[in-house]
């Protein structure tokens, strides 16, 4: 029996019953119930009555090439008919893993070339956390593994990803985060600059916190760093233009590995492959995933970079790490066939030239000047606004959070699906938006944060 066959509240029911989402309280879904996504093309998804929604976060940070890509589908069939599964551990390959790690090292850059395949970016990043522990120890430095991250970090919610992530609530259900992670400042000037500082010099004081902390714990027992290039889940925090070559410094300075958390960057999202590229760096390792597949197909690639590549050729060993999925081959056909087309259209090259910058100019244009608006800021086409009770003192209403959850809700009620997170909205759109789809979306915002305006006056 199919879905169609069952009404909304059915589906409902069932859902409330059977299924418990991530990230939820449960207590409070059961009551509202679940929308119901039911089918989506190019940029737009419908929910099961039928309702339109302009996807303003291409999912959740990852259908690149938006929706209905029936190439993608072609790729899964035609390899779920020649070969739907082999591993690759015990010195076996599939075709599909092995071509792609050579596309991922032609875009990465230079000293980037091998690649640990998962199905998950938190996998992803427990892959690269016990990567380079493991590399400090062949390097015969064991006592060389704390990691520094940041406040407000995501990345990810296994319990090694959420050691690495720096968000207080998460942390607060560990029971015990995976030891010698420390958590350092973010590099978020619209809060954190001090009164007259420019972006600049608040992009070293931020850039400063990292040295601070490996002068705490001692160069010698300091790994590596670890941070998204833009906070994303964070708040699309992008930081000034100072701040990734001075930590890029700072840890060469120090002989710590920089490690970059790409899984919302990667793909085009900021104008170039990798946001590694965006902001001329050149990291240890990067953890990749969502857009890979264009969210077609769950599948992670932690890139390697040589020095830690040639060190586990050069010393051998096994390093006892993978997965049963790990390239797995219909997830790496449709990553092949979604790079193919990601550059087939162009479309990193049009983000960075075209609606990169026109997103940015229509979102200071159209919604910066609003009266709920602190601050917009946008990167490629990854962009944020802050939602202030008071533009200029940047006051938030009360309680925290709420006022974005309202705009987000009329967003939602005017076909617009986008993301709140604290005060902020967050907008991720597919890279396949057109200047005609930013101004549609601009509409549609506008018109919410004028509901929304009405609603917070009144409280
Ligand atoms: N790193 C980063 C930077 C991420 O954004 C992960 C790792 C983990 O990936 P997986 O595939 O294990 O989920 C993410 C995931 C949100 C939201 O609310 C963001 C993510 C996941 C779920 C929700 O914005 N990012």
């Amino acid at each position: 029996m199919t879905y169609q066959n069952y009404s909304l509240k059915q589906l409902q029911q069932i859902d409330a019953a059977h299924h418990l989402h991530p990230f939820s309280d449960h207590k409070e879904l059961r009551e509202a119930g679940s929308r119901i996504i039911t089918r989506a093309n190019g940029p737009f998804i419908y929910d099961s009555e039928g309702a339109e929604l302009l996807d303003g976060m291409a999912g959740l940070w990852c259908v690149n090439i938006g929706y209905g890509r029936d190439e993608l589908a072609e790729a899964a069939y035609a390899q779920m008919k020649e070969l739907p599964y082999y591993n690759s551990f015990f010195k076996c390959s599939t075709p599909t893993p092995v071509l792609l790690s050579k596309k991922l090292a032609e875009i990465a850059p230079k000293n980037v070339n091998q690649v640990f395949y998962g199905s998950s970016g938190s996998e992803a990043n427990d892959t690269a956390l016990r990567l380079v522990r493991h590399y400090w120890v062949i390097e015969g430095k064991p006592e060389k593994n704390r990691i520094i991250s940041r406040k407000m970090a995501y990345h990810g919610s296994t319990i090694a990803a959420t050691s690495l992530g720096g968000m207080d609530a998460m942390h607060k259900q560990l029971n015990g985060a995976v030891p010698n992670i420390v958590h350092v400042m973010m590099p978020y000037a619209y809060e954190l600059a001090l009164p007259g500082e420019s972006d600049h010099d608040f992009g070293l004081r931020a850039a400063k916190s990292v040295e601070d902390a490996i002068l705490e714990a001692g160069a010698d027992k300091v790994a590596a760093f670890i941070g998204e290039p833009v906070m994303g889940a964070g708040g699309v925090k992008i930081p000034p233009a100072s701040y990734w070559p001075e930590v890029q410094r700072i840890c060469r300075k120090y002989d710590v590995l920089l490690m970059l958390d790409e899984v919302i960057t990667g793909y085009g999202r900021t104008g170039e492959w990798f946001a590694a590229q965006t902001f001329g760096i050149e990291p240890d390792t990067i953890t990749t995933a969502k857009a890979l597949t264009s969210g077609y197909q769950p599948l992670s690639a932690l890139l390697v970079g040589d020095r830690i590549a040639s060190t586990l050729v050069d010393k051998g060993g096994e390093f006892n790490h993978g997965y049963t999925y790990s390239g797995h081959p219909v997830a790496c056909a449709v990553a092949l066939k979604n790079l193919e087309i990601i550059e087939q259209e162009g479309l990193v090259e049009r983000v960075r030239n075209d609606t990169g910058p026109y997103f940015a100019k229509a979102l200071q244009e159209r919604i910066a000047g609003h009266d709920l608006v602190g601050e917009v800021r946008s990167i490629g086409l990854m962009g944020a606004i802050e939602i202030v009770k008071d533009k200029a003192t940047k006051e938030r209403f009360l309680p925290s959070g709420s006022a974005a959850v309202t705009v987000r809700d009329h967003a939602i009620a005017n076909g617009m699906m986008l993301r709140a997170t604290g005060d902020t909205m967050i907008l991720s759109p597919p890279l396949i938006w057109t200047r005609d789809t930013i101004d549609m979306a601009c509409e549609r915002i506008g018109k919410a944060l004028d509901l929304a305006q009405v609603d917070l006056r009144k409280r």
